[in-house]
């Protein structure tokens, strides 16, 4: 199984953690997202990373669609609830920190524009949605250790990828300092290998 991906992903990170966590595994193929070569364009058709190559050359994107299915693959670490309302509830996590990841990736696109067409109406837009989505993620979260009920799961995954992007590309963004709960979550779970081996750089 191959996993086409660039280091600096926070999608691409959260596939990797969730493979890392699961023990499964994979070959990592670097790609260049820029070139009208890149590999990607051969697997799939948005031109999007992570995108995920099966031993028989089927192809599964987005990041959503490869972590639901890899963790079928084998129950070791387990990381989405059997039970359908649970699961629900975790993939809500995951829907609020992709959210908040799609936010600011189009904030940054915007920055790439050349200044006279970037509007800051919209760039004002985003950043209220990673605002809001960072305040509830903290109210959600609470004095629990982890974002669903008292287990590790992709909730934490998806959440700690997200403020790890937050303070790569954004460090602007005071969210230690405002919330405290997160600060706290995103420094214990720093701490997990899958966590340490795929910091973005
Ligand atoms: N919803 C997608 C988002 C993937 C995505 O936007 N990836 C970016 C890298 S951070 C990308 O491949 N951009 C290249 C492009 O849009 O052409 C997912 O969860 O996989």
């Amino acid at each position: 199984m191959k996993l086409i991906g660039i280091l600096t992903s926070p999608y691409v990170r959260k596939t990797r953690i969730v493979l890392n966590e699961k023990k499964i595994e994979y070959e990592f193929v670097l790609t260049d997202l820029d070139s009208p070569d890149s590999i990607i364009n051969e697997f799939n058709p948005l031109g999007k990373v992570p995108c995920l190559v099966m031993d028989d050359g089927k192809t599964l994107y987005d990041s959503r669609v490869i972590v639901a299915y890899l963790d079928t693959t084998t129950p070791v670490g387990k990381l989405l609830p059997n039970s359908n309302r649970s699961r629900a509830d975790v993939r809500c996590w995951e829907a609020l920190a992709d959210g908040i990841m799609d936010a600011a990736v189009l904030i940054r696109l915007e920055g790439k524009r050349p200044a006279a067409q970037q509007s800051q109406e919209w760039i004002d837009r985003q950043m209220k949605k990673i605002h809001s989505g960072l305040k509830a993620m903290s109210f959600h979260l609470g004095n629990r250790s982890f974002c669903h009920e008292n287990a590790f799961s992709l909730a934490d995954i998806a959440v700690g990828c997200a403020l790890g992007w937050l303070e790569f590309r954004f460090p602007g963004i005071e969210w230690r300092k405002e919330y405290e709960n997160l600060s706290q979550l995103f420094d214990r779970l720093s701490e997990r290998p899958s966590f340490r081996e795929t910091k973005p750089l």
